[in-house]
């Protein structure tokens, strides 16, 4: 089917949808400039994110762990959203009922007007004490000292945020699976699907009857099993898909 023909076909089945979901990862903030975690720009300092994201590597060295996350810091602070999280933000307003469910920590959903999200990894501007469990909102680029300490206690302060080996909020994961099994409509936006237990909503979603939309340049392990693929940009498609939904409304 011509591109025009599924982008319109899309937009009809966005507009009759009544429960619509959303699964985000890194790639849906690659056009923004935000390194993905497995693309070429995902290497630090010789470094993977699967090595620096880890209680493990915390425990053994707090100071190069927090330089990863302030380095990040500096630039997700230096960017803007894109036009892929803005056209999400705007389908929440005109969709009757819209949630987005991230993998992403950069918190460029709400940056871009987006309310209903749900962070499944928890949020690059939140810091926790390693002591007390207390979590602090901090934007402050650069961090200051590092490692930063907690102003209540002085202990460690950590990225309050989901590392390789931890689980995730039970509430938060809980939600992200009923609404994968209420919806009609799921798209996966920026997301290779390898890392647990977010690759398994669009299952959940799929068992339920939903549509699934893969908005990806490249396959996935998802891809076999979804019922469009568009191998494009999300920050390119989503606007296109938006004009075609607006032209129905
Ligand atoms: C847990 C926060 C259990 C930190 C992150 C089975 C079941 C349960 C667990 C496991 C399991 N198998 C393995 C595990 C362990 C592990 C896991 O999944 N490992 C993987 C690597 C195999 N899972 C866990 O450890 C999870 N914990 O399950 O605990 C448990 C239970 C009880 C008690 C104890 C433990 C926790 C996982 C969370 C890890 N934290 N982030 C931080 O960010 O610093 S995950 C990290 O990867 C990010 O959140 C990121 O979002 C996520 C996934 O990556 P993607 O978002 O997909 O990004 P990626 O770069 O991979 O891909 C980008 C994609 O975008 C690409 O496909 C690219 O083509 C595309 N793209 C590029 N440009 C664009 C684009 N798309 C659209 N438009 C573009 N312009």
């Amino acid at each position: 089917m011509p591109q025009d023909e599924r982008i319109k076909k899309l937009a009809s089945l966005l507009h009759n949808a009544e429960k619509i979901t959303v699964l985000t990862g890194a790639g849906i903030s690659a056009e923004s400039g935000i390194p993905t975690f497995r693309g070429a720009e995902g290497l630090w300092r010789r470094h993977r994110a699967e090595q620096l994201a880890t209680p493990a590597a915390f425990e053994k060295d707090p100071r190069l762990v927090w330089e990863w996350y302030d380095w990040r810091r500096g630039i997700i602070g230096s960017k803007q959203p894109n036009p892929g999280h803005r056209v999400l933000a705007g389908w929440e307003k005109r969709r009757p009922s819209f949630c987005i469910i991230t993998q992403n920590i950069d918190g460029f959903h709400r940056r871009a007007g987006s309310e209903n999200v749900f962070e499944l990894h928890g949020n690059i501007w939140k810091v926790r004490c390693t002591n007390e469990g207390t979590v602090f909102d901090n934007n402050d680029t650069p961090i200051g000292t590092i490692p930063p300490l907690c102003p209540d206690c002085g202990a460690l302060l950590r990225p309050h945020v989901v590392w390789f080996g931890e689980s995730l909020d039970m509430g938060i994961l809980n939600n992200a699976f009923r609404l994968s099994g209420e919806c009609d409509l799921m798209f996966i936006i920026g997301t290779s699907a390898v890392v647990q237990p977010a690759a398994s909503l669009p299952l959940a979603a799929r068992e339920a009857g939903s549509i699934l939309v893969e908005i990806n340049p490249d396959t996935t392990p998802l891809s076999p099993t979804v019922d469009y693929s568009f191998r494009e940009p999300s920050g390119e498609i989503l606007p296109r898909i938006d004009k075609a939904l607006k032209d129905l409304e």
